[in-house]
């Protein structure tokens, strides 16, 4: 048993509507394939597996200005809220494998039910900080910080499938890493509620380990409080994991990508994380989606302890000759 036991619940979540891309709702099944849960057991975790949640289509669930298929989202994340705040009522750490980012909103909502202390991590190329009035693609993906920030609640418009969903989190309860590609509004909204947001260029600037050091001192500097690490595999370069719906090159290196999970292992805070945006469909070839899969298995198997400096139990003994 490793010095980072946790006992650890792993909810599939193969959502595909928050986005315009199918694919990514093979997520779940491709991590799964990894042997994602027997690798974690070889390390030590007790881990419940819950399965997948499965998510329906609402009928007549028509386009609200530009924000699609607002009733199924809000539907599917409401389900996962309640998947998660039950993972979290039974003392594991939660895993939610997507699926689009738009679970996020489920996955945090759920999560702060358990936690209301809790603070984020948003590992990513992309903001996800649009309100449904400044996205310019109408993909709630690119919207989910926005629904749980109490500082956007008055930009928020109401929207049928989201009544449930009140905010829970405050800018400074959130910071992000892997940022290099933001709409207007979303790079208006960080710098007007001063969210701590290390883009690559901050990465380029400081060095990951600085960043690293600078984000966990922003979350934790008035006490420790549970880390929910949402990380969009899509942080990464895409030399490591092109198979996802929206690359964005120059993104983290895969030992950086390693070494942000490293780090929020060694808090000993993390409390629920997101793996979201692996599309296999988006591979272009078996290469492309194995490289992906495994670089979101490597992020999941270092947040849970895994060490590149090696391990041995503490009760070892060398063999005598
Ligand atoms: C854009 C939008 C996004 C992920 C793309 C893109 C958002 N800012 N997020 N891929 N994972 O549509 O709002
Ligand atoms: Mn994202
Ligand atoms: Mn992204």
């Amino acid at each position: 048993q490793s010095r980072f036991y946790h006992p650890i619940g792993i909810v599939g979540a193969p959502f595909a509507r928050g986005q315009r891309k199918d694919g990514v709702e093979k997520g779940p099944d491709y991590i799964r394939r990894a042997r994602l849960v027997a690798k974690l057991g070889a390390q030590g975790h007790q881990v419940k597996d819950y399965g997948d949640l499965k998510f329906e289509d609402v009928p007549n669930d028509e386009p609200l200005g530009r924000v699609k298929m607002p009733k199924t989202v809000g539907s599917a994340n409401k389900q996962l809220a309640d998947a998660v705040k039950t993972v979290k009522k039974n003392g594991q750490t939660c895993v939610v494998l997507g699926g689009d980012h738009s679970l996020a909103i489920g996955s945090i909502y759920g999560h702060a039910a358990a936690r209301p202390d809790l603070c984020v991590v948003w590992v990513d190329a992309h903001a996800d900080i649009n309100t449904p009035l400044t996205s310019p693609t109408g993909n709630f993906h690119g919207q989910p910080v926005s629904y749980l920030l109490r500082e956007l609640h008055s930009k928020i418009p109401v929207i049928p499938g989201f009544s449930w969903i009140k905010p829970c989190l405050s800018a400074q309860d959130i910071v992000y890493i892997g940022l290099r590609d933001l709409d207007p509004g979303e790079h208006y909204i960080i710098k007007h509620l001063g969210i701590k947001a290390f883009s690559m260029t901050e990465v380029d600037r400081l060095g990951i380990g600085r960043v690293m050091e600078e984000a966990c001192d922003h979350l934790l500097s008035k006490g420790k409080r549970p880390i929910h690490l949402s990380y969009d595999i899509d942080a990464i370069d895409p030399s490591v994991s092109p198979a996802t719906g929206t690359p964005v090159k120059g993104g983290l290196t895969y030992r950086e990508s390693v070494y942000v999970a490293e780090e929020i292992c060694r808090t000993g805070l993390l409390s629920a994380l997101d793996v979201v945006e692996v599309n296999p469909d988006r591979g272009k070839t078996e290469e492309e989606v194995s490289s992906t899969v495994s670089a979101a298995v490597d992020v999941v198997l270092s947040c849970f302890g895994q060490l590149r400096e090696g391990f041995h139990p503490s009760n070892y003994q060398l063999p005598e000759p």
